[in-house]
């Protein structure tokens, strides 16, 4: 059987990293991957206008200098097929897939307790011994299919919009229904628009979007961000988010009326999706939040000509308690001749029948059906493994109730083991890629400390990891982010704990606290 010192699941941004660092410091290291090719999340996800909401200069690693350097983005947000080109590009440049095992599904991780090893087998049957295992497993990794019943009696054609086809997939001529309208729905509908013959949108909960205001990157734009990339990704890292954007103002309530719209109106124009900064306090004081929601909801009705279907677009809940969205012609969209909207919001879809959606007494008639229906979000992908810690606990049992982790990174029960992206950490609320390194780089400091120290296990103490769960709760109830049901409280997954899952301190403060852990010696962790 193969042993190596350390194994990675998942060969995303994350298990690419980890393989690249855990070299470097002169681990031995191998990578199982679901997946025929790297990528993770952007392997998946194909679907039409699929791309990433965090600007391309951002959401790219920083590890390397010289890599930074000679990549070539294109666009502001850069596209799907362009990321992942990106990550195929940096497993060329470091030589990445020799260590890793592709179509190699994880199916189970056992904690063998009397030689301190990790014994990790695949759905095909390899199994492979290593002292340490990093779960680069995905937040968002998981697809959400929820069980609409008669789904197996629809003669058309399904898919999920987080497992795309390969070979891209066309619409010309078919009538097509989206269900959901999150991210993914909102990237893929105008485009879907424009090939369909007809598409139906199923809508349960309005989202707030804001225009992405994309475009190719200026003769230049790039050239000068490289010139200052190191500086720029520093001075990231003093912001929640980490990507460097300073509010107008602390408050949306300290200012005119007239002030508060013109910012309003400016940050709509380029902003994006840091338009969620334009006052300190928006997602945290009701009313400062009441003045963005209207804001949006006005907007709705200035694009969208029928006054009941920018009603039904204009969302309810507070702005940012679902993760806002960004888009290119999201809510013109419904101004087309070929586009109905359908609000499942009281009245839910009953079934699926051979010809299309039923919805009340009206059946949808539709050729393909488009779940844009999201993820089993953040704890999906490990609970969906047989990870079988010390004296026998599965860690899907132990969260069973509630996710509970050690700074996202490590679960007591559970000897090194650590998780990239972990619920408890700040995951999708920052700049994954930053976040990711983040991670990896704390996870191979701990593992150069226990080979120094001649140390062979380290683990999450009980009390530590309670005090951490505790205080991600608090920081989250303080957020209007948990205001309302989402994937970030799990609510989007029948019977799912309803946790708020990613920390919501911003960045600098997790850091700051996952240096004080090692400055005091890994305190919350036993080593032995
Ligand atoms: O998934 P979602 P997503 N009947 O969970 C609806 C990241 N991302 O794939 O809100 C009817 O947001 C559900 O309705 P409701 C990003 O972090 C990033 O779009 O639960 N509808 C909702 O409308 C994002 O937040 C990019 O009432 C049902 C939709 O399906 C995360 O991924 C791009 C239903 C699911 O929305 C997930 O986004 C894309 C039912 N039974 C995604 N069940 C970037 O650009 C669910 N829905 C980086």
């Amino acid at each position: 059987m193969t042993e190596v010192d350390v194994v990675i699941v998942g060969a995303g941004f994350g298990g690419l990293y980890a393989l690249h660092k855990m070299r470097q410091c002169g681990f031995t290291a191998h990578v199982y991957e679901a997946g025929d090719d790297v990528g993770g999340t952007w392997y998946w996800n194909r679907y039409p206008g699929c791309r990433c909401d965090i600007e391309s200069i951002h959401y790219s690693y920083q590890f390397d200098n010289d890599l930074q350097q000679e990549w070539v983005w294109t666009e502001r947000y850069a596209t799907q097929p362009e990321i992942l080109k990106y990550i195929q590009h940096v497993a060329e440049r470091f030589d990445l897939r020799k260590d890793i095992t592709f179509n190699a599904r994880v199916k189970a991780a056992t904690w063998q307790e009397n030689d301190a090893r990790w014994l990790v087998e695949t759905e095909a049957g390899e199994k492979v011994r290593a002292k340490f295992c990093i779960m680069a497993t995905g937040p968002l990794s998981v697809p959400n299919m929820p069980k609409f019943k008669g789904l197996e009696n629809f003669t058309g054609e399904t898919f999920h919009t987080g497992l795309w086809p390969q070979e891209g997939l066309d619409f010309t001529g078919k009538r097509v229904g989206v269900i959901g309208t999150g991210s993914s729905a909102i990237q893929s509908i105008p485009l879907i628009a424009q090939q369909a013959s007809h598409l139906t949108v199923f809508q349960r909960t309005a989202n707030y979007t804001i225009p992405a205001a994309n475009r190719p990157l200026k003769p230049g734009e790039l050239e000068a961000v490289k010139a200052q990339y190191p500086k720029l990704r520093a001075l990231g890292k003093n912001y929640p988010t980490t990507i460097p954007v300073d509010p107008s103002g602390p408050s949306a309530l300290a200012v005119s009326d007239e002030d508060r719209e013109r910012v309003y109106e400016e940050w709509w124009k380029d902003k994006g999706l840091m338009f969620q900064a334009a006052f300190a306090d928006l997602l945290f004081v009701d009313e400062a939040n009441d003045t963005v929601s209207d804001f949006i909801r006005n907007k709705i009705h200035s694009i969208v000509e029928d006054p009941s279907i920018a009603a039904t677009l204009a969302p309810k809940n507070p702005f940012g308690c679902k993760r806002m969205c960004v888009d290119t012609d999201y809510y013109k969209t419904f101004n087309r001749s070929n586009v109905t909207l359908v609000d499942v919001s009281d009245a839910p879809i009953d079934r699926i029948v051979p010809s299309g959606v039923l919805v009340g007494d009206t059946t949808h008639d539709v050729d393909a059906i488009i779940f844009a229906t999201g993820y089993d979000a953040m704890t999906g992908a490990m609970a969906k493994m047989h990870i079988r810690g010390r004296d026998g606990l599965v860690l899907r049992d132990k969260w069973c109730k509630a996710p509970s982790s050690y700074l996202g990174i490590a679960v007591n029960g559970f000897p090194n083991l650590f998780t990239i992206n972990g619920p408890g950490s700040p995951s999708a609320l920052v700049n994954m890629v930053t976040g990711i390194e983040h991670h990896v780089d704390w996870i191979s400091d701990c593992l150069k400390h226990l080979r120094e120290t001649g140390s062979s296990t380290i683990e999450a103490e009980k009390p530590a990891e309670d005090i951490w769960v505790e205080h991600s709760r608090e920081v989250g109830n303080a957020s209007l982010r948990s205001a309302c049901d989402s994937w970030y409280l799990g609510a989007n997954v029948p019977g799912k704990p309803r946790v708020f899952m990613p920390y919501l301190g911003g960045f600098p403060a997790y850091a700051e606290k996952c240096a004080t852990i090692v400055r005091n010696g890994y305190n919350g962790f036993s080593i032995s």
